[in-house]
């Protein structure tokens, strides 16, 4: 749903501006760096980029569905750092609170992540529990007043810079499925909570992940996501829900920009005395990505409408992210193909991207798991 197509365009035209004249020509020192510019940072405070998607009592741009995958389309023409930057506050670092929150957690919590002035971080996966994310091992036991936390989570994205973590923790230790499960808001600085050093990544370079461990981490019943007990894992999955329709649309905009600079490459780079662009061998890869781009923003915003329109897009959201996130992958390795040895040096770019885009077939659950939720789905839609 479009609220305003003129306050939309404006809105999109500041952000494809900004990625053109301020991330683009970035991207390379924020990869050699493996730091974002704090003056960028403050420059997409600025913007409102962390509050897009945040609602406009809390500060916000209370963007619509379908308002957010377009602006993922633009975000994701640059680097996946930088969209990962204020990811977190607009999807799973804010989401849980958002849909679940008690109105006290909203008020609290809401216009910092909008202002950038707090990141937020999701910490559902642990060294055991990946995939299978219902097999989480941190527990959270109530003790009088207080839950007291004890566990790691790994691989957690913006969490070195976090100062909020959305928490699943088992409440009910001898529980084994999702009602065992509760959601958490914590801030960083709690003690007994801490994190584990940096880690090393294939790509996307300027967006770090880390451990966060927490040991008798003693927190207020007031932490409790919505103050219940039990729904926490079904929280994820919303946040989940909604954070792979705007994964789909950042791995759709990286396409987008992974195909223009191959076709830009094509029309200059010349062999057998023409254009490498006048071969139909280069024009078909060309071709095939134009076609996988235009099928997944297709998906993809009629999956962002029905979700507008209150409908369930679990199996939309999976197939989404499931096809444009392979897409991606397909689009990057033709574009290197294209470049041929310039695509393997570094020097041209497109060899950052190839690494930088992989992670999206991977994070907010493998294209397995999304396979996994389809087919569910379907079963389920047949059973009934
Ligand atoms: N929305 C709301 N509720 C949901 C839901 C959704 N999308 N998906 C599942 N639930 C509910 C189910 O309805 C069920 O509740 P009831 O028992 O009341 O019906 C409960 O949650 C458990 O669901 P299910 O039995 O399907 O859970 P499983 O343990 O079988 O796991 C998968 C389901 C595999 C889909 C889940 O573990 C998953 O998504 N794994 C990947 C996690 C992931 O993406 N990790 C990436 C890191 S986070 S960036």
């Amino acid at each position: 749903m479009i609220r305003c197509e003129e306050t939309l365009n404006l809105q999109l035209d500041s952000i494809t501006r900004f990625v053109r004249e301020r991330l683009v020509p970035n991207e390379a020192l924020v990869a050699e760096t493996d730091q974002i510019p704090p003056a960028l940072l403050q420059e997409m405070k600025d913007l409102g980029l962390f509050g897009l998607c945040l609602p406009e009592e809390y500060g916000g741009l209370g963007l619509t569905m379908e308002e957010e995958v377009l602006a993922a389309f633009e975000l994701g023409q640059t680097s996946p750092a930088f969209r990962s930057a204020i990811g977190s506050n607009n999807g799973i670092g804010s989401t849980g609170l958002v849909l679940d929150g008690t109105p006290e957690q909203k008020a609290k919590y809401l216009p910092r992540l909008a202002s950038g002035e707090l990141i937020g971080s999701f910490c559902l996966t642990e060294p055991e529990a990946g995939s299978d994310a219902a097999a989480l091992r941190t527990t959270a036991l109530r003790d009088g007043e207080h839950y007291v936390l004890n566990g790691t989570k790994r691989f957690i994205t913006n969490a070195p810079e976090a100062g909020l973590f959305t928490v699943m923790a088992r409440t009910d230790p001898a529980g084994k499925g999702a009602d065992a499960i509760s959601a958490f808001v914590i801030e960083a600085g709690t003690p007994g909570l801490s994190l584990g050093k940096i880690d090393g990544k294939m790509g996307q370079k300027g967006a770090h992940t880390c451990d966060v461990i927490f040991d008798q981490c003693r927190v207020p019943l007031t932490a409790l996501i919505g103050g219940k007990e039990g729904v926490g894992f079904r929280t994820a999955m919303k946040v989940l829900d909604k954070g792979r329709l705007h994964i789909a649309a950042v791995a759709t905009g990286a396409a987008e920009r992974m195909l223009a600079d191959a076709v830009r490459y094509a029309l200059e780079r010349k062999q057998f005395g023409r254009p490498i662009i006048d071969f139909e061998l280069i024009q078909a890869m060309l071709a095939d990505s134009q076609a996988d781009i235009y099928a997944a923003r297709c998906m993809i915003l009629d999956a962002a409408r029905r979700r507008d329109a209150g409908q369930r897009t679990t199996s939309e959201a999976s197939c989404a992210k499931m096809f444009a996130t392979e897409m991606c992958g397909r689009v990057a390795d033709r574009a290197v193909q294209i470049f041929g040895g310039a695509g393997y040096m570094t020097e041209y770019g497109i060899e950052r991207f190839y690494r930088d885009v992989r992670l999206f077939r991977i994070y907010e659950g493998t294209t397995q798991i999304q396979q996994i939720v389809i087919a569910r789905e379907l079963r389920r839609q047949f059973e009934r």
